[in-house]
């Protein structure tokens, strides 16, 4: 596992590519040891029937949509949206969302701990129970530079941020996705920092954008798009929203997530979507939307400045927007 975790500047390319393309290529250098641990294990039958059964919570959707987030462009087509994703648990191409359907998305039970009055667990049915649902339409800009637009359902963060009751020492949160290689058969690549992990800081957490999403396009969520609940924080690149939650763990000290602990030169903590600043390996300056042959100008904060520029006051130190 430590041969696979070179850094960038060791590679001898520095062309720009997606990091999925750039992830194969270390595959290929992983070598033998790593083709071992990829080999399939068969899933059994009955985990098999376990994926297929009807999500319960068909009859909540849809909700009602929030008039204040608006689009400056076309919502991107569902099927496109359901069908190329980026999912690493499932393969580091594109085209994961039948892998995904291996899922098993209930009982699914999600974890509140860390800096907490009292660490608790619950049902993602009872938590449903407790969140108040909206629609929410949302821009997504992947660090790869494609960009997509997406009618969120769900709640915001804030709620569960409520309910969770940090402590006063608490001043960042850690998301932790599943953690099963039985059915997920990226997590059996060993030279990964699995379980994937993100993190924001309690202010970003509570601000008015951070969305915990359960549904798309007036439907549960798709297991390719992270059911049954995944974040989304449109101002910062993709990567960031992380899917197929398990675990929210509040810390005092600044959480490493999967993509930072992979390649930290190129994918920070902070990630906050800037024309200005490239990727080592590529420039932002436009992002193409996905299913269009349209590009368009990326926009700080993608667009989202009003809502979250004042978080990031006074701190120039700061990688801001890597
Ligand atoms: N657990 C997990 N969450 C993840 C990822 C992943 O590989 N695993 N990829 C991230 C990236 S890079 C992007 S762009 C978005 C993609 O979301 P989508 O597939 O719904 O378009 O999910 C993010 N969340
Ligand atoms: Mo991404």
């Amino acid at each position: 596992m430590h041969v696979i975790h070179r850094r960038g500047w060791e590679l001898p390319e520095r062309e720009a590519t997606p990091e999925n393309l750039f992830f194969s290529r270390r595959t290929l250098l992983a070598g033998a040891g790593a083709a071992a641990a990829a080999a399939l294990i068969p899933g059994s039958a009955a985990a098999q029937r376990r994926a297929d059964l009807p999500d319960p919570t068909a009859s909540l959707y849809p909700v009602k949509r929030n008039a204040k987030f608006v689009l400056d462009r076309p919502i991107t087509d569902e099927t496109i949206n359901t069908t190329y994703n980026n999912f690493y648990e499932f393969g580091s191409s594109k085209t994961i969302s039948r892998a995904a359907r291996a899922l098993i998305i209930r009982p699914w039970t999600i974890k509140l701990d860390g800096l907490v009055d009292k660490p608790m667990e619950i049902g993602i049915d009872d938590l449903l129970k407790r969140m108040p649902l909206e629609e929410r339409l949302y821009r997504h800009r992947c660090v790869e530079a494609w960009a997509m637009a997406v009618p969120w359902s769900g709640f915001p963060l804030a709620k569960l941020v409520e309910l969770a009751k940090p402590l006063s020492s608490a001043r960042y949160l850690q998301m932790q996705t599943f953690l099963d290689a039985s059915v997920a058969s990226g997590q059996r690549q060993v030279w990964y920092p699995w379980p994937y992990t993100e993190g924001l800081t309690l202010a970003e957490a509570t601000n008015d954008l951070a969305f915990l999403v359960t549904g798309a396009y007036g439907k549960p969520l798709p297991k390719s798009m992270g059911a049954p609940l995944r974040l989304a924080v449109p101002w910062k690149y993709g990567f960031k929203s992380i899917k197929s939650i398990v675990r929210f763990s509040f810390t005092a000290e600044r959480p490493r997530g999967f993509w930072e602990r992979l390649q930290g030169s190129e994918y920070g903590f902070w990630a906050n979507v800037n024309p200005e600043v490239p990727h080592p390996r590529w420039s932002q300056a436009s992002e193409s939307l996905l299913g269009t042959d349209e590009r368009r100008p990326t926009q700080l904060f993608n667009g989202y400045g009003e809502y979250v520029a004042q978080l990031y006051k006074g701190l120039d130190g700061e990688r801001l927007w890597v």
